[in-house]
């Protein structure tokens, strides 16, 4: 089924409205439903799951500091949208079909409000997960002022909770960002960036069982999830008028496996003034920019002196990334800026030469290197799946780093894909990439380089919460942990992979 491109206009979410607002702290409720929206002028609207009536999710928009409250609230159906494999890690038959935990993703938070996925609750409250601890959720938005994203994160049905809908974007915003007179207002957009699979009637379609199907299972996890069509900001390749001036984007992949590599058909820089945890010191003028799965870019595009034009963005990363297959007319399309508006006043926003220092966490004051794994494995239905330092998500805690103590991780990947891999609670950096020989890593478990260390690109030194480990690669990541103690969890942010233990708790400790 192919949908006319370009038919619908770019929707940009409502920001949501505060029940309750003082000098002190912010109050949300937020509702999660099911509702049907158009995604697409020539489908039949389609059943959705999202948070206050919308899909993606309204905007919220926070101040640096300020302490806000959400309560989160589960109004959704008993039976789920897509099919549940009940043999995978917390979705077994004791608990509830639909189960739901909201995490921000990139917050800085107590770990009672930071969405553990075994904290999840059901419609009312009435069931909930062995590590739920409160319904109204802190956050003290101590992190950096950035691009954050609220979506769901529920143990073993996160592809499915997300895929329906819930997921949303989360700004901090911070005083100093406003003095550097970037494009703003309705000159700043959040671009959610989703690939998904119509069914002819216009339902979303997600699979039962993999390409090779498990018999023995009535519906089965998929190694990984890419659809046929792209999605932004829930419609199916739209278009945006702009003016012939500079304009801010918010690009977020929030796919569940697809990566995007994305250019403009016009040829013409973008330049990149943030990245996952903030602004990076100065913009970088790039031909195009990489995106895994949670990952975030903010750019400034300049339509300047292109009155008339028509520019498509583009997408051109194999699916699942690096050895699938190449982008089709469909996936290779995301969407199209029309520059048909007239210019309504001078654009004096600028591009500035220099942003914000972002100092370098210093190798020598880290007190602890971890060496983790990322793993194939075989279940005993012969389908493969994913593990971090070779272990399972219910295997006993063993990353345990101390409050305020600052940590090197080696990354280090076995398999043929790249992992997005995220952490909770803080931002990291990136020291670099290097390729290594697998082969005698698995045969003696010593590490034997084969080639240089990679510095991340310059458009990933800045503040990270989510690494590229690419195969063959060991990615070194450093930070420090804190401010608050806690469980926590790290994991590949293809939710496929996330859903079927490619994720681990860890611990801050005293
Ligand atoms: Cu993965």
């Amino acid at each position: 089924m192919i949908l006319t491109k370009f038919v619908d206009e770019l929707p940009i979410p409502p920001v949501l409205k505060p029940q309750w607002k003082d000098q002190l702290y912010t109050y949300y409720e937020v509702n999660m439903t099911e509702f049907k929206q158009s995604l697409h002028s020539e489908l039949n609207d389609t059943t959705v799951w999202g948070y206050e009536g919308s899909y993606p999710g309204p905007t919220i928009e926070v101040e640096k500091g300020k302490i806000v409250f959400i309560k989160w609230i589960n109004n959704l159906p008993d039976k789920h949208l897509f099919p549940v494999d009940h043999t995978v890690h917390g979705a077994h038959m004791d608990v509830p079909e639909v189960r739901t935990v909201v995490h921000v993703h990139g917050a800085c938070v107590e770990w009672e409000s930071d969405g553990y996925p075994e904290a999840w609750f059901t419609k009312g409250f009435k069931q909930v997960g062995r590590y739920f601890r409160k319904q109204i959720y802190r956050y003290d938005n101590c992190g950096h002022d950035s691009t954050l994203w609220y979506h769901d994160h529920a143990l073993g049905i996160t592809r499915l909770n997300v895929y329906a809908g819930l997921a949303g974007f989360y700004l901090i915003r911070h005083q100093q960002e406003r003095l550097l007179n970037l494009p703003s207002g309705k000159y700043e957009i959040p671009i959610m960036i989703q690939d998904k699979t119509f069914n002819k009637d216009g339902s979303l379609y997600y699979p039962k069982q993999p390409d090779k199907p498990i018999p023995e299972l009535e519906t089965s996890i998929i190694p990984e999830f890419v659809g046929k069509t792209i999605l932004v900001n829930g419609k199916v390749h739209p278009y945006l008028e702009v003016e012939p001036r500079k304009y801010r984007f918010r690009l977020l992949n929030a796919s569940n496996t697809r990566f995007f590599r994305i250019k403009l058909g016009s040829g013409q820089r973008m330049y990149q003034i943030a990245t996952d945890g903030g602004f990076i010191q100065h913009p970088i003028g790039v031909k195009e920019i990489m995106l895994a799965p949670a990952e975030r870019a903010e750019v400034i595009i300049d339509f300047t002196n292109l009155e008339g034009k028509n520019i498509i963005m583009t997408n051109d990363a194999p699916a699942p990334f690096p050895t699938g297959d190449p982008v089709d007319e469909n996936t290779g399309t995301v969407m199209q800026f029309r520059v048909t508006l007239p210019l309504s006043s001078v654009d004096t926003s600028a591009i500035p030469a220099y942003i914000m220092p972002v100092p370098k966490i210093n190798e020598q004051s880290a007190s602890k290197i971890r060496y983790l794994t990322l793993n194939d494995n075989m279940d005993k239905y012969g389908r493969e799946f994913m593990l971090l330092d070779n272990k399972q998500w219910d295997a006993p805690i063993t990353e345990n780093p101390k409050l305020e103590s600052t940590e090197i991780w080696y990354l280090i990947n076995l398999t043929t894909d790249t992992h997005p891999i995220h952490l909770h609670l803080i931002d990291f950096q990136i020291l670099d990439r290097r390729n290594f020989d697998v082969e005698k890593f698995n045969k003696d478990k010593l590490i034997h380089y084969t080639g240089p260390a990679i510095p991340p690109e310059p458009y990933e030194r800045g503040w990270k919460d989510t690494v590229r480990v690419n195969p063959n690669q060991i990615a070194r990541i450093i930070m420090k942990f804190g401010p608050f103690t806690g469980l926590y969890v790290w994991h590949c942010h293809i939710l496929e992979h996330e859903d079927y233990e490619m994720m681990r708790p860890f611990i801050v400790i005293r």
